[in-house]
């Protein structure tokens, strides 16, 4: 596989699939429900979706798709090459706010990140990294990660834990939020990915992603130096929904041993 390849066409997608989204801020919206009142999607996620699956598959043909609009494949492994698509993250953002969304590509092999791209439509501003070449925003570097202490640490989490009835014991988050200097909710797990990356935020929590949500997230995070796990310290199969823990080096460690050991996440 020529992966310089498959991160320029990636890149070269995800701008046009920007501008198209930019070009729909004029346009009427139309919104539905999908599983409940406040789970939405536009024709925006849907026609984004479609537009990155057909040029997957004219160019690369035998690869997998795996979208959270479901026109991708079906598949239970994550043999081959699959491409992870989220074509808006942050859809009650994009719909109520037409900002803090951006558009989340993951390129896996066998089940290992190699191209990951998160678009901020609205800044214009593209993350990205291939396996083992940084990663960059824009054109610029990004620095790779350095440690940080939980009472310096802001921390992303968001607090719709706190009205889902499955057994997570929510109480177990008090003493973390109490430690943090402060703690941020985006509503964008893609974006939050990014801030980790970037260092605005030192960790991100959440009890309940899907793995189109964090795997491009997951790539140029761990391209810094930053580790991705769930809330119990395992590594992620980008198969199943389950909790997300990104965090710098060191405070992963730290904030899973004093913070979360406990839970029943
Ligand atoms: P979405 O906008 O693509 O649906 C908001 O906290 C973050 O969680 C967003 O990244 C959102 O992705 C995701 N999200 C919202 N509801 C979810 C659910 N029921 N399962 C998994 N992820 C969800
Ligand atoms: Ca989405």
């Amino acid at each position: 596989m020529n992966w310089e390849e498959v991160y320029t066409h990636a890149k070269q997608w995800v701008k046009e699939a920007g501008e198209t989204i930019r070009l729909s801020f004029d346009k009427t919206l139309n919104i539905q429900t999908k599983t409940n009142r406040n789970d939405l999607v536009t024709n925006m996620d849907k026609e984004i979706e479609q537009f990155f699956i057909k040029k997957i598959r004219e160019v690369y043909p035998g690869h997998h798709i795996l979208g959270e609009e479901g026109f991708g494949d079906e598949f239970k492994t994550l043999e081959g090459v699959v491409w992870l698509i989220d074509p808006i993250d942050g859809t009650m953002n994009f719909i109520h706010q037409q900002r803090n969304f951006a558009i989340s590509l993951g390129v896996y092999e066998n089940g290992i990140g190699k191209v990951g791209l998160i678009y901020d439509v609205v800044h214009d501003e593209l993350y990205h990294a291939k396996r083992g070449d940084g990663a960059f925003l824009n054109d610029k570097p990004i620095p790779p990660l350095k440690e940080a202490k939980v009472e310096d640490s802001i921390i992303a989490l968001n607090a719709t834990w706190v009205m889902e009835n499955h057994r997570i014991d929510h109480h177990l988050m008090i003493p973390l939020v109490r430690a943090a200097r402060g703690t941020r909710s985006y509503g964008t797990a893609a974006l939050e990915m990014v801030f980790v990356a970037t260092g605005r935020v030192d960790a991100y929590l959440s009890m309940r992603l899907s793995p189109w949500d964090v795997a491009a997230g997951a790539i140029i995070v761990e391209e810094l130096g930053g580790v991705v796990t769930n809330l119990r310290g395992e590594k992620l199969d980008f198969l199943s929904k389950d909790s997300l823990f990104t965090a710098k080096p060191g405070l992963h460690q730290i904030i899973l041993k004093d913070y979360l050991k406990n839970g029943k996440w």
